[in-house]
């Protein structure tokens, strides 16, 4: 078969559980059951009761974590002082780090040192903040990650412009011929994931409104999220 007339490969969307919605008494046995139902990805969120008033999980965790599955690191700072936490979670051994552009006073440089880690380097907006503050760092993303929920808990419900705001990104990026995957972090519910895989998001952050969720399995609810994620496919395939 020619490569003109090769079925064009399905974008494979990544789902990251959200560990601070993991059970962190038996976290060990949690990754593993994560691990069995295919994912492949965790997403660790950082925080240092500054930037955000909570504190679910610390570096000693990670650590210790990353002793326990060859899934790839996922590390989503909240924090003030962005650079002492880049270089920490460096050490232990991480693949992506996001940071979030409002509390970067140097974003460019904190992007850049990231990379310099041989880590990928991804910009995290909140709700409210427009997508003009990516302008100027582009060239050193390698993702984007949009917050659909103000930062700093799990279990909130989604902030309804952000819907609208990942279709906004991907033509955004398009525009500028970025071709970047996008992260969304916030209620990706069964229900919103369509909606959100639809608009262009490629890495779901699961959490108790889905991978976490107390209707099922951790299994059960992979599942679930995958068939929500083929109905968003089916609709941006158009
Ligand atoms: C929130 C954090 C997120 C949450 C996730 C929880 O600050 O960045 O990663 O853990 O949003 O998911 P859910 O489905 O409970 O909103
Ligand atoms: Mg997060």
């Amino acid at each position: 078969m020619s490569v003109e007339n090769a079925a064009p490969t399905k974008p494979h969307i990544h789902i990251a559980p959200s560990v601070m919605c993991a059970d962190l008494c038996n976290l060990e046995a949690d990754i593993r059951e994560l691990e069995t139902a295919g994912i492949d990805m965790l997403h660790f969120d950082l925080m240092d009761a500054h930037f955000v008033p909570n504190m679910p999980i610390g570096l000693a965790l990670i650590q210790q974590s990353r002793a326990k599955t060859e899934c790839a690191f996922d590390i989503h700072l909240m924090v003030e002082n962005n650079d002492f936490f880049v270089d920490a979670v460096a050490e232990i051994g991480v693949q992506q780090i996001a940071v979030h552009v409002e509390s970067a006073t140097h974003l460019d440089r904190t992007l850049s040192l990231i990379q310099a880690h041989n880590i990928k380097a991804g910009a995290a907006l909140n709700p409210a903040t427009p997508l003009s503050a990516l302008d100027y760092v582009l060239e050193r993303l390698d993702f984007v990650l949009i917050m659909t929920v103000n930062p700093g808990f799990a279990g909130q419900k989604v902030v309804p412009a952000t819907l609208r705001k990942i279709a906004k990104c991907r033509a955004f990026l398009d525009e500028r011929g970025m071709d970047l995957p996008i992260e969304v972090d916030g209620n990706v519910s069964f229900e919103n994931i369509p909606k959100m895989v639809s608009a262009g998001a490629d890495i779901l952050v699961g959490g108790t409104s889905s991978v976490f969720h107390t209707s099922g399995s951790r299994a059960e609810n992979i599942q679930q999220a995958q068939q929500a994620i083929a109905l968003g496919l089916a609709h941006r395939e158009g």
